[in-house]
This record gives structure tokens, C-alpha cells and sequence, in this order.
């Protein structure tokens, strides 16, 4: 089941399609927004493909034991993460690229544990005080009296409490650290924990800050899925380079100004490798994809048109597997998806993003006999009913534009970062969130803290809802993709589209944020603080 490509604009479809930012800009020559003529680019077709195995992160190992901050009398686990400036190979015939990471690796180790078992992470900014990428001082939060190097981390999909959360406000400059409680009380899920400084989270997670963090529990052991080394993670971001094999940010033509509404790259770099290879036996194998990039949506396929299966959404197992012969997946998504190999014993198979390629499988002609299962139910996800809901808000996400109808800034609702809390729903209590798209874009749209389900998509006349407030819609509602039918965090609210996703907002009172997670415009205004409220 792909989605529905008529959702898709021009910008979408170029983000989709890997048409890149050239072709943005040549849309919008002589606007303000039009992206300054850079430097000499990677050129990226020119480099032999499949020569790099791929990288697996390293499992994060606790540094000790702390006493936990709720009861001082027991101990939990206690782990470090220090943030560093490195360089790192991108690529076998790549010069060695500057990055930002955890622990000198981009992604960052894996971070593991168990439902209901806390731990500790220190947050340790090690790195130096200058940015490398381009600041906009003109951008809310990243005024020139703040300093360059701040940073925050933020768990995402975690249900953490507030003062944990990873507020973009709560950032921290070099030499200082942040020691923040995971309870981990949630079902087993890939989570991940990425930047989330207020301004700049573009700029801190396009330099390498982020990584992979998994939640396991003992209904999912009980399934017999792939695991050990036939469980394998992907974490995906695109990139661009310049001829020196350095991270190039794209940037608009006023100095004064540089923020750009989208930032793509022609190279696709997974778990921070650029065409790598997985040898991989005749069996199946359990992929848990993360979309870690700043705004490209991922249309992948396999070469070989081979069907597989998704298993899981962001925050834990669908009902059951969904059968696919693509995936889109937006940024902050995350799938878990299984692929069997059985049938491709001694064949070579490219995962593709439409035209551009990410990646490859080399399948062994022969393996170990494969004992795990594809169970045909997985877990169930019991429907949040529409009638649970106290509250219905409808929430609109908006462009600013100039004359030349270049963005200049995206609002939720209207209203900007700085504004009172107009989001207040109180603890436990469950509410319907509709997100009218007036933009021509496809937004992620992310929630902290709770896990929601997607009630349907129902296209809407934008000029109604202009002149008299009225939601006016102009067709039936669509329900979500079976491959969407499970705990979301994330939703891909589409242009001219009324979204809906009902959620109940337990977990911690205090305030947390809702954005796009497309970083170009969770920075410019894109993002608001809501707070969850104890009745
Ligand atoms: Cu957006």
C-alpha cells in the first residue's frame, strides 16, 4: 500500500523525487529565498557505490549507577553521552568530513532498555564555540546576543517529564551538561534522540547530532521476530558536500538572512555512510528505519521489486503486518519493517529513493536456517474512540510569504513561538487535534510526550475557512494507510488536507512542544510550547 501520490505538491515531489534545492531555487530565481550560488559541490554520481560496508552503531554501555531522582533509596542505570567536534569517512574515496556527534560518531551509540526500566543520560557538551554552519540571526531564538553553540536533547517518542524533555529553551553552551530521567514506562519502540535548541536544531542535527534509542518488552520477545544480528537498524539523512568532502548547508542570497525553507541533499548517508553494502543470508531480517533528515521525505523501494512488510510504526507494533512495495516516510518517522531474503540467495539488491540510490544487499548463497517469525497478528492497538474526546482544537499550519511569494516564515495556528499557551489540555484527558494545511507542502507533524492514532485526512475549501472560519470540506474523509493504523508520534499532514489524530495526553503535566519536523521550519516559528495541565 504506497500513499497516495495526489497528495503531493511540486515541492513534495521534488523533496520525494531528489530533484534538489537547484531546482527549488530555479523556481524562485530572484526571490529572496532563492539559494545563494554555493561552492563546488561532491560530486556524488562520480563515487564508486558499495564500497563501505554499512556501519552499525555501538550499543551504549552505562557508565554506572545513580539514584533515582522519584526514589533515592534504589539505584538505576546512569550513562554519559558527550557531545564532540570529529571528522569521520562519509565515503572510502571521501576526504574526512567534520562532523558533530555523540561519543565521535554520527549517529550517535544506541541507547537500549526495557519497559519500565529508568535510566539516567548525561548530556555533555564538549563541543567548541563556534558553529561551522550558517547561523540566521534574524531567526527567533538565534539572535546575535545568544551564543553560537547551544544544544538541548530532545527523546524522541519519549513519555518523559517535562523538565527532561529536551525544551528547545533549555539549551546549554560548551562545558556545561544536562542529566536527564527516562522512566521508559511505554510498550517497546524506536525511539530516537536527536538536537532540539531553539533556532539552530536544523543546523546542530544537519552537523550530526542525533541517534537511535530502543525501548524492548516481553510481548514483543514473545513474537520471535528477527533479532541479534538479523535485526538491523537504518538511520537515514540526506546531505550535501562540497568538494572537499565537507558538510555544504544551503543558504538564501542575503547574508543578513541565510535561513532556507528546505535543505536537501544529493547524498544519502545511512547510519552516516554514503552507498554502503549489508551482507545480508537468505532469510529474514528485521530493519528498524529511522528518517533522521532535516526535510527529505524517503519513497523507498527495493531493485528487485520485491514486496516487504512493515510491523511497526513510530511507537511500537501494528495489528498486523502490512505488505508494501514502497515506503514513505517522512522525517522523525520511524518504520520497522522485515524483508525476506529467502528467495534472493547470491543476488545484489539496491534499496532506491526514486531515483537516487541508497544503499545495497549483498545475500549470501547460503545461512543459518532461519527459526524466526512474520506472526500474521502482532499486537493490538485498541482504538482511541472519537467520542472519548473532550476537546476537538482546530489547528492550522501556515506559510508567511513575501511579494514574490517566497516563504518567509511557517506559523501553526497563526501564532508564533513567543505567544501565550493557547494548548492546554489537561492530563489524561483525550483530544481530537485537526490540522488544516493551507501550505504547499506536506508537514510532519510531531507531538511530544503522547502517542496518537490518525482518524482520517478530508480535503477542505481553504476560502471558507478564510472568510468565515468555517471548515468547509470538499470530499470524504480518508482513513489512514493500514501502514499508518498503529501509535503514531509523527503525522504527514498533507497540503489542502484537514488532518485529524485523536490523542490522550497521560504521561507528566507541564509544557512540552508540538512542531513540523521538518527542522527549516520547526526553526522559523513552526513550533509551539502546549502544556499538558493536572485537573
Ligand atoms: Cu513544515
Amino acid at each position: 500500500m504506497t500513499r497516495r501520490l495526489t497528495s503531493f505538491t511540486r515541492r513534495e515531489f521534488l523533496r520525494t523525487s531528489g530533484v534538489l534545492a537547484a531546482g527549488l531555487a530555479a523556481g524562485r530565481a530572484g526571490g529572496h529565498q532563492a539559494q545563494a550560488a554555493s561552492p563546488p559541490q561532491l560530486n556524488i554520481n562520480a563515487l564508486e557505490k558499495f564500497v563501505d560496508p554499512l556501519p552499525l552503531p555501538v550499543l551504549l554501555r552505562p557508565a554506572g549507577t545513580r539514584p533515582h531522582p522519584e526514589h533515592p533509596s534504589s539505584t538505576i542505570p546512569y550513562f554519559k553521552l558527550a557531545m564532540r567536534q570529529f571528522r569521520a569517512k562519509v565515503h572510502r574515496d571521501v576526504s574526512p568530513t567534520v562532523l558533530w556527534g555523540f561519543a565521535q560518531t554520527s549517529p550517535g551509540p544506541t541507547l537500549e532498555t526495557r519497559s519500565g526500566e529508568p535510566l539516567l543520560v548525561e548530556w555533555a557538551n564538549e563541543l567548541p564555540t563556534a558553529h561551522f554552519l550558517p547561523i540566521d540571526h534574524t531567526v527567533h531564538g538565534a539572535e546575535a546576543d545568544k551564543p553560537a553553540v547551544r544544544v538541548v536533547t530532545h527523546l524522541h517518542g519519549g513519555k518523559v517529564p517535562a523538565k527532561s524533555d529536551g525544551y528547545p529553551e533549555d539549551w546549554f553552551t560548551p562545558g556545561k551538561s544536562a542529566t536527564y530521567f527516562y522512566p521508559n514506562s511505554q510498550d517497546a519502540a524506536h525511539l530516537w534522540y536527536h538536537d532540539h535548541a531553539l533556532g539552530i536544531t536544523r543546523l546542530n542535527v544537519y552537523a550530526g547530532l542525533f541517534g537511535n534509542f530502543f525501548i524492548r518488552d516481553s510481548f514483543e520477545d514473545g513474537l520471535n521476530l528477527p533479532r541479534g544480528k538479523y535485526e538491523i537498524l537504518l538511520s537515514l539523512c540526506d546531505r550535501s558536500f562540497d568538494s572537499q568532502g565537507q558538510l555544504s548547508y544551503p543558504v538564501s542570497p542575503d547574508p543578513q538572512s541565510p535561513w532556507v525553507p528546505d535543505a536537501f541533499g544529493d547524498a544519502i548517508l545511512v547510519n552516516g555512510k554514503l552507498f554502503p553494502y549489508l551482507e545480508v543470508e537468505p532469510r529474514k531480517y528485521r530493519f528498524r528505519l529511522l528518517n533522521a533528515a532535516n526535510g527529505r521525505f524517503f519513497h523507498l523501494a527495493l531493485s528487485n521489486k520485491q514486496e516487504f512488510h512493515q510491523i511497526g510504526t513510530d511507537l511500537g507494533l501494528l495489528p498486523s503486518p502490512v505488505t508494501l512495495k514502497s515506503l514513505v516516510i517522512a522525517p522523525g518517522e520511524r518504520a520497522d519493517l522485515i524483508i525476506n531474503f529467502s528467495a534472493h540467495a547470491g543476488e545484489q539488491i539496491t534499496v532506491t529513493n526514486d531515483t537516487l540510490t541508497v544503499m545495497q544487499f549483498r545475500v549470501s548463497k547460503t545461512g543459518k536456517p532461519d527459526t524466526s517469525s512474520l506472526p500474521s497478528t502482532l499486537r493490538v492497538v485498541p482504538k482511541i474512540p472519537e467520542s472519548a474526546a473532550v476537546n476537538t482544537r482546530v489547528l492550522t499550519l501556515g506559510e508567511k510569504d513575501d511579494k514574490a511569494a517566497n516563504p518567509l516564515m511557517m506559523l501553526l495556528n497563526n501564532a508564533h513561538w513567543g505567544m501565550p499557551v493557547t494548548e492546554k489540555p489537561a492530563l489524561n484527558s483525550v483530544e481530537i487535534w485537526n490540522l488544516l494545511n493551507f501550505t504547499d507542502d506536506s508537514h510532519p507533524i510531531h507531538l511530544h510526550q503522547v502517542r496518537f492514532q490518525i482518524l482520517d485526512r478530508r480535503p477542505f475549501e481553504p476560502e471558507y475557512y478564510y472568510k468565515g472560519g468555517q471548515i468547509v470540506y470538499i470530499g470524504a474523509p480518508v482513513p489512514p494507510a493500514a501502514n499508518e493504523a498503529g501509535w503514531k508520534d509523527t503525522v504527514q499532514a498533507h497540503p489542502g488536507m484537514a488532518t485529524r489524530i485523536v490523542t490522550r495526553f497521560e504521561g507528566y503535566p507541564g509544557r512540552y512542544v508540538w512542531h513540523c519536523h521538518i527542522l527549516e521550519h520547526e526553526d522559523n516559528e513552526m513550533m509551539r510550547p502546549y502544556e499538558i495541565v493536572s485537573p
